[in-house]
């Protein structure tokens, strides 16, 4: 399998943590998002990493199904347990969430950096701080080791690596101290973002 992929990408992290955790080979191919490739438009009309080709040639996207696809390939770990499906598909898409927001404060800056609208980036940075206390104030649920705990640490190190005044260190301390723990994991150090 192919994993159509930037070294940046907090969503592709994600699919490359899980496949990683459950010792799932895939190759990688890194993409241009400003130069998009052909195979990558043809894996995926929107022209949007991470997109994953099987190897009978079919193609799946976005992240949240590339995780469960990687996921219903074996169960050592399985990191959507059935019992907890709907809780942590919901901790997913609010990390994805958190992803967006990041994204979208950082393509603002590229894009515009003489003339970014500052309402826009600080309705975005409220946003985040929301999303970051809620993890703050809710991480026992974090607790377990699956998709959920996964996509959190994913974005959360996002921010750091985007836009780290919003999570300045003693703003959350013990989203941050479980961050520090999480990130020790062998399949979160070989994904670390690259510039
Ligand atoms: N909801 C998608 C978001 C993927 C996404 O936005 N990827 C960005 C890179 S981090 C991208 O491909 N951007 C290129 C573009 O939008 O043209 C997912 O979870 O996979």
């Amino acid at each position: 399998m192919q994993l159509l992929y930037t070294k940046r990408s907090p969503y592709a992290r994600k699919a490359q943590v899980m496949a990683l955790e459950k010792n799932i080979p895939l190759e990688l191919i890194e993409e241009d998002l400003l130069k998009k490739s052909p195979t990558l438009l043809a894996a995926n009309p929107l022209g949007k990493i991470p997109a994953l080709i099987l190897d009978d040639g079919q193609s799946l996207f976005d992240s949240p199904v590339i995780c469960e696809y990687i996921d219903s390939l074996n169960n050592a770990p399985i990191l959507i347990p059935s019992a907890q499906r709907f809780a942590i598909l919901r901790w997913q898409a609010l990390a994805d969430g958190l992803m967006d927001a990041t994204v979208a404060m950082y393509l603002e800056k590229v894009r515009h950096p003489l003339d970014f609208n500052p309402k826009y980036l600080q309705h975005l940075d409220i946003n985040c701080g929301l999303v970051l206390q809620y993890c703050e104030e809710h991480l026992a649920e974090l607790a377990d080791f699956s998709l959920a705990s996964i996509s959190v640490a994913c974005a959360v190190d996002y921010i750091n690596f985007r836009a780290p005044h919003l999570n300045a260190e003693g703003m959350y301390p013990k989203l941050q101290a479980w961050l520090a723990d999480f990130s020790t994991r062998a399949s979160m150090q070989e994904t670390l973002p690259v510039m």
